[in-house]
């Protein structure tokens, strides 16, 4: 112990540890280990370091703080608790349960104060590179000399499992190189994980892995009981200018329980009633009562209050004379931060003349960069694929450290790009995209569904949609991926048929701020649709309408998304001559589609016309709903083949021949 006993940081830092094993015991069910061993790290950061107002968790240029290891939460929400924020001591005796504020990890949209939700290792680390550049970013665009705006850094308490997730090697590979030095990581270094000792499986030297990415590492050795050790090392990373900075901080998972200190045993499950006495008994503390939060620990917690009100009003004054000076940009500020958009944001979306061709990768490149012209908080980036995703922003120069490019090189680390991009959107103040293929959709759905959770307006583009991309062959060419991610509760899947719609794509995306959206795009040039003849690329926001009619009452629909609305067209040309009548849906959007009022579902898709056909080139699965008893589905229920892509969609039945005989036998009528 470096200092007397019952100091009051000691005292405070034991007031998080009972509190936490108490809500734990009390929950039946949760994580103690953590909060036991990582109190100290959470105390003197919080109470010494972090520029924070618990009376408001929204100030924009608070401190940044995620607990990665979200499994660990009740040390979060211990410290929001006493420090003040909107987090009763009810709510930590109702940890775990049915709408608590205090869940079984922490969820932002739960609990005021959590910045980020975590639990899926990993995650969260990704998640504070991305506040770290967003931070750069606004830095550059607002503050002006004599006017600092935009100064705040950002922490992570990350685990030993967090820094086994690859997501996190990204990130911090990423991070080094960008030097985000107003980076920090506090790692929970106890050596121990869910099913036993470190031993068993990590033995990386993770300080000089952190060395070799570009970060300054510092090692702090008692964690459990030298606050000022954690203090000074704190210190050091903060004036560390260049490099964002790891403080691997030893600490005893457990720490003060006679029998599972530093055992897998106190990680995941209550420490049980008796040795929840014991632990308390051994770290001195005097309190039989549950949930006993000593006052003189409260008053030294809550002056966090004063503190981070009087540093929020500073930051207020200053705010309002940078505001006087440039009222221009303070409007920007505002528009940025709640997620408006400028006046006239819309009015360079390009337009397409039917006749011409156009993959929706490349049109949709174009609006981005209308959009991009009037839209200054629209940010992102690709991973290593810009020449062939085509988003770049034209003259919106690279990302570095400067903060004032507007395209991330993420180079190839999809998954940490899709934990950043949500890191960015978490942040505030910025629009977030980002894009790959398709196919590699896959290495950044666990962020993509994170992203879906906490309704984080991130837009996710997606090329080379389909086995139409060709050669690079079924390595390359999503089957089930459009399904998959449609299955995603509150994601927004969007497959544009033409230019036009790859146009009005992005403009929905833009309008679209309750969750994220996907641009789902062709490699393949596609014919621009004559939409002033046969319909509307604006009937995309309602997620299907009629492309084209049938002459007079349809007796069958053709639905069709993306690639395949072109082929649908085509294959009603042959249909109508042989005097089927025939209407083409064109269904961009599932989800806008549900959004629609039964009516407008039933106008497109009347009920009487019973011989549909879903063409879409991806897994059939969940076309019946649209399609019913007496529809068909075009789709693929295998993988594709590496071919031209014309061939490959010929092959496998995405042909007007096909079209019409599948159309045909629907209306019980031979090819
Ligand atoms: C992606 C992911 N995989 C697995 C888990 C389940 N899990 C939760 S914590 C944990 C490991 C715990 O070890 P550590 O990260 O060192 O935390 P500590 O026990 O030291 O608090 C695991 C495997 C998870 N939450 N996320
Ligand atoms: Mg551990």
């Amino acid at each position: 112990m470096s200092t007397v006993r019952r100091s009051i940081d000691e005292l405070c830092v034991d007031t998080i540890r009972t509190l936490a094993i108490d809500a734990v015991q009390k929950a039946d069910s949760g994580h103690p280990g953590l909060p036991l061993g990582a109190a100290p790290m959470g105390y003197v950061l919080w109470q010494r370091h972090l520029s924070h107002n618990p009376t408001d968790p929204r100030w924009p240029d608070r401190d940044r703080f995620v607990l990665s290891a979200g499994h660990g939460c009740m040390l979060l929400y211990c410290l929001l608790h006493l420090t003040g924020y909107d987090l009763t001591m009810e709510d930590l005796k109702s940890f775990r349960q049915w709408e608590s504020k205090t869940p079984g990890h922490p969820e932002s949209f739960m609990t005021p104060g959590v910045e980020a939700t975590t639990g899926p290792l990993g995650q969260g680390a990704a998640n504070a590179v991305g506040m770290a550049m967003a931070e750069r970013v606004l830095a550059a665009r607002f503050n002006r000399p004599g006017h600092t705006i935009v100064d705040h850094r950002t922490f992570a308490l990350v685990s030993d499992g967090d820094l086994m997730e690859g997501i996190a090697s990204e990130a911090c590979s990423l991070a080094g190189h960008l030097r985000l030095s107003k980076l920090t990581f506090l790692y929970d270094a106890n050596e121990v994980t869910l099913d036993g000792p470190l031993s068993m499986h990590f033995s990386e030297d993770v300080g000089r892995r952190f060395e070799s990415y570009g970060w300054h590492v510092r090692h702090v050795e008692q964690g459990d009981t030298d606050l000022e050790a954690i203090d000074d090392a704190l210190v050091v990373a903060e004036a560390e200018a260049e490099k964002p900075s790891i403080l691997i901080v030893r600490t005893t998972l457990g720490y003060g329980s006679p029998n599972k200190a530093g055992k897998a045993e106190a990680h995941g499950s209550p420490l049980g009633a008796d040795e929840v006495v014991r632990t308390k008994k051994a770290l001195g503390w005097e309190h039989e009562e549950p949930f006993f939060v000593p006052p003189e620990a409260l008053e030294h917690f809550r002056q966090a209050v004063t503190r981070g009100v009087e540093r929020q009003a500073a930051w207020e004054h200053r705010f309002e004379a940078w505001a006087r000076e440039f009222p221009e940009l303070a409007r920007e500020w505002r528009q940025g931060l709640a997620g408006e958009l400028p006046e006239g944001w819309d009015a360079d979306l390009p337009r397409f003349e039917a006749g011409t061709k156009d993959a929706t990768r490349s049109a949709a490149g174009k609006a981005l960069n209308a959009i991009a012209a009037r839209v200054p908080s629209l940010f992102g980036g690709d991973a290593d694929l810009a020449g062939s995703t085509k988003t770049t922003i034209k003259g919106g120069g690279s990302f570095t450290t400067d903060g004032t490019g507007r395209n991330v090189h993420f180079g190839v680390r999809e998954h940490a790009m899709g934990g950043v991009a949500n890191g960015l959107a978490y942040h505030g103040g910025i629009r977030p995209f980002v894009a790959t293929f398709f196919c590699f959709s896959d290495y950044m759905r666990p962020s993509v569904r994170l992203a879906a959770l906490n309704s984080l307006p991130v837009i996710f583009v997606w090329t080379h949609d389909s086995v139409g991309l060709g050669e690079d062959g079924p390595t390359h060419q999503p089957v089930e991926h459009l399904m998959a991610l449609r299955a995603m509760p509150n994601m927004t899947v969007i497959r544009p048929g033409d230019a036009n719609e790859a146009a009005e794509a992005w403009r929905q995306a833009l309008l679209h701020r309750t969750g994220p959206v996907g641009l789902v795009l062709s490699r393949q040039n596609l014919p621009v649709i004559d939409q002033d003849e046969l319909g509307k690329a604006s009937g995309l926001a309602r997620g299907a309408y009629v492309l084209a009619e049938g002459s007079g009452d349809p007796r069958l629909i053709l639905i069709a998304t993306g690639s395949e609305v072109a082929l649908a067209l085509a294959a009603r040309e042959r249909l109508e001559a042989e005097g089927i009548a025939t209407r083409v849906v064109s269904m961009p959007c599932w989800e806008f589609f549900e959004r629609q009022s039964a009516a407008y579902r039933r106008e497109v898709l009347p009920p009487v016309v019973t011989a549909r056909l879903a063409i879409e080139a991806g897994s059939p699965l969940g076309w019946e709903r649209w399609v019913g008893d007496g529809g068909g589905i075009l789709g693929l229920d295998r993988y594709g083949a590496s071919a031209p892509g014309e061939v490959a969609l010929e092959k496998l039945g995405f042909n007007v021949g096909n079209v019409v005989e599948r159309a045909k036998a629907l209306l019980g009528r031979k090819a």
